[in-house]
């Protein structure tokens, strides 16, 4: 059987790995103090790498931190005081353009459980969309976090309204409607596994995260958190699909342009060279999560 789709995957994604050699992967997290921004990266990647407190603190300074998981660099952005308004503007806009190179994916945080957008939200938004261009927004991910102090019942209403109110203060900032729309949203709550839908959060959470991800950086995202994901949660038949669609277009890339999607995914299903894969380490990891057949 011809097995050209496998092997030219696998070479694809072996030179992927040389060139992309130790650049971290770029989070960037957005929120007022004390919503929940440590707690949510710190969900997504199953680890405490960023520190919880309970106090508020008064700094207005861009930070930045590395940390390394499964081998791969990731360095987090913050914005203390950038959506408390305690900062002043101009500073900000040149911390900003000056520390944040472009980050991978942003999560804009905020709490489900708040009902208005406050003038400091609205100063966040513009500084953000000025400082690094309204692009900044495609590989955003809107993430309301508390969702379990919403009741069930309230549950669905308070999201769609709340999407509407966060959507609308970006919209009226940066003045596209297309970009806003596409922006993905989801409620999660760091401190349960499920949300008042009774729905469990973190696979959702993390293939939209996965979506929003930069192409570029796609490959190093995986490598970091599939073994972390897969054990702490189980996919659904279409969250994987999704994922599997990416990880081939950023194997590929222009490669295999031409060729439809559905025919790289079925020949890689059955490919020997997939499904025999012996290299182990994390290419056996990566194939056997997200190239595997479904049962
Ligand atoms: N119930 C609930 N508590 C949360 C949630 N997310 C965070 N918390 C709690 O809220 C407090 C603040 O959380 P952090 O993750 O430190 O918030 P932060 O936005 O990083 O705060 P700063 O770093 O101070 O800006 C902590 O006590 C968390 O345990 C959530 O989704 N639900
Ligand atoms: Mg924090």
């Amino acid at each position: 059987m011809n097995d050209e789709i496998g092997k030219s995957f696998i070479e694809a994604w072996k030179k992927k790995l040389q060139s992309r050699s130790g650049q971290p992967l770029v989070f960037f997290v957005v929120g007022r103090a004390g919503w929940g921004k440590s707690s949510t990266v710190n969900s997504l990647v199953g680890k405490i790498v960023s520190k919880v407190d309970d106090d508020e603190l008064a700094t207005t300074e861009v930070t930045d931190f590395y940390f390394t998981i499964n081998g791969v660099k990731a360095k987090i952005f913050d914005t203390p005081g950038l959506c408390d308004g305690t900062g002043n503007e101009s500073i900000y806009m040149r911390e900003i353009r000056s520390k944040i190179s472009k980050p991978d994916v942003m999560l804009y945080v905020t709490r489900l459980d708040e009902t208005r957008i406050t003038d400091n939200d609205l100063r966040g938004i513009k500084i953000l969309s000025e400082a690094l261009s309204i692009k900044i927004w495609e590989n955003a991910v809107i993430v309301f976090t508390f969702a379990n102090n919403v009741s069930a019942e309230n549950y669905s209403t308070k999201l769609k309204k709340r999407t509407e109110v966060i959507k609308k203060a970006i919209t009226d900032c940066i003045k596209d409607e297309q970009i806003v729309l596409d922006i993905p949203v989801i409620a999660i709550d760091n401190k349960n596994k499920i949300t008042p839908d009774g729905k469990e959060w973190l696979g959702e959470f993390f293939t939209v995260v996965a979506e929003r991800t930069s192409l570029e950086s796609f490959i190093t995202f995986l490598e970091m958190l599939t073994s972390s994901i897969t054990q702490r949660t189980n996919l659904s038949k279409s969250q994987k699909e999704k994922i599997r669609k990416k990880f081939i277009s950023a194997v590929f890339q222009n490669a295999a342009a031409g060729m439809g999607i559905g025919v790289l995914i079925a020949g890689l299903l059955v490919s020997p060279s997939i499904i025999g894969f012996a290299g182990g380490g994390i290419l056996g990891t990566l194939i056997g999560a997200w190239l595997s057949k479904d049962e």
